[in-house]
């Protein structure tokens, strides 16, 4: 053996009884981990996947038999991306999961420190209760449930129909693990006391005027139900002015009115169209997204895999893959992500390639 290898074989096995030794001491060489910890791009363990809610909805109608709302509190059944289970995440720091709740079920009372979003997937006639003021749901509507407001869910029916309601919850979860700040409690009645008639909120900060004495402090949105009617329409009416971007098609993210941002601190929400015969070009960004799908047929290609996607159907793309959209009908997509706090932090990035 030349005297060389010899020295480096010397070396290796020196370094790693030195490891050893250190290693009571709760300490670790930077130099053997320093590549993984400042990679040259993102990294991320997370892989695309989708949900397709054909193949969901019986299972999770299934639920329903097996455990009451009540009961489980909230009857979700969480979307794990499939490259890191157990942590109830489907990307690092979003978590999301289908919520059911049949008809003449309550899903109690409490507050947490991590803020929610429903988007609104299959059936109407169930309604949310956020801080004293009461919402009717449909599907695609965007709602949310900010850190520390006390909410409860029911579904009473509406106009003679009563039906099982999914929505998909998005929730920064991971985030307030990271931090190792949440907390929780449980209200002492099952249902909120309703304090102010439904569509309040609406009526003073939903028509691009806020009402000029307002006490309004928190970091999110005073509107806490972007009906979807509304939504459609914005895009309805962007798709008759001008065309479509090369990548997005018709996008536009929701805001809250009082500061132009998100309208949520941790989680920015968007809702896009897609003309019939869209064929995306490839974009990628840092912000790890969800997306669920509200109408039309379509596919994403996600770095070199296909998938195919319909109404009802959630998928996620991990940060930094290339995604490129392609409708085969009129598409139209809600999506959420984290963007707001990279944007916060100054770090996100977005490639239009
Ligand atoms: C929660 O409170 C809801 O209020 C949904 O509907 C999902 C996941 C983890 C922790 C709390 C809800 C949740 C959750």
């Amino acid at each position: 053996m030349n005297t060389a290898l010899k020295v480096a074989r010397t070396d290796a096995d020196e370094r790693r009884a030195y490891y050893e030794r250190i290693k009571p001491l709760h300490l670790t060489p930077l130099w053997e981990s320093l590549h993984a910890l400042v990679p040259r791009e993102p990294q991320t363990p997370c892989v695309p996947a989708i949900w397709h809610y054909d193949e969901i909805r019986p299972l999770l109608m299934e639920s329903a038999d097996l455990i009451t709302a009540e009961e489980a509190v909230r009857r979700v059944l969480v979307l794990e991306n499939p490259a890191i289970p157990g942590r109830s995440s489907i990307t690092q720091s979003i978590y999301a999961g289908l919520q059911l709740i049949m008809p003449g079920e309550v899903a109690p009372s409490h507050r947490h420190v991590q803020s929610a979003l429903r988007f609104i997937v299959d059936g109407k006639g169930a309604y949310t209760t956020v801080g004293g003021e009461r919402t009717t749901m449909h599907p695609g509507d965007f709602i949310i449930t900010p850190s520390w407001a006390w909410h409860d869910h029911g579904n009473e029916g509406i106009e003679g129909v009563t039906e099982p309601v999914v929505w998909l919850d998005g929730l920064d979860i991971p985030m307030l693990r990271f931090f190792d700040a949440g907390f929780a409690e449980n209200d002492d009645s099952k249902v909120q006391h309703v304090a102010r008639p439904e569509g309040h909120s609406l009526a003073r900060f939903g028509h691009n005027m806020v009402p000029v004495r307002h006490d309004h402090a928190s970091s999110t949105s005073p509107i806490f139900n972007y009906p979807y009617a509304r939504s459609r329409e914005a895009l309805a009416q962007l798709q008759k002015q001008e065309a479509p971007d090369a990548w997005l098609g018709h996008k536009l993210r929701y805001i809250n009115p009082l500061t132009g941002g998100s309208p949520m601190p941790t989680i920015a929400t968007q809702l896009q169209l897609l003309p019939a015969g869209f064929a995306g070009q490839s974009h990628r960004a840092t912000d790890g997204t969800v997306y669920s799908v509200v109408e039309g047929r379509g596919t994403a290609r996600i770095g070199n895999e296909r998938f195919a996607f319909g109404p009802r159907d959630t998928f996620v793309v991990p940060s930094w893959a290339p995604l490129a959209l392609e409708a085969t009908d009129e598409c139209v997509l809600f999506s959420f992500s984290d963007r707001p706090v990279q944007q916060a932090m100054g770090i996100l990035r977005e490639r239009f390639d």
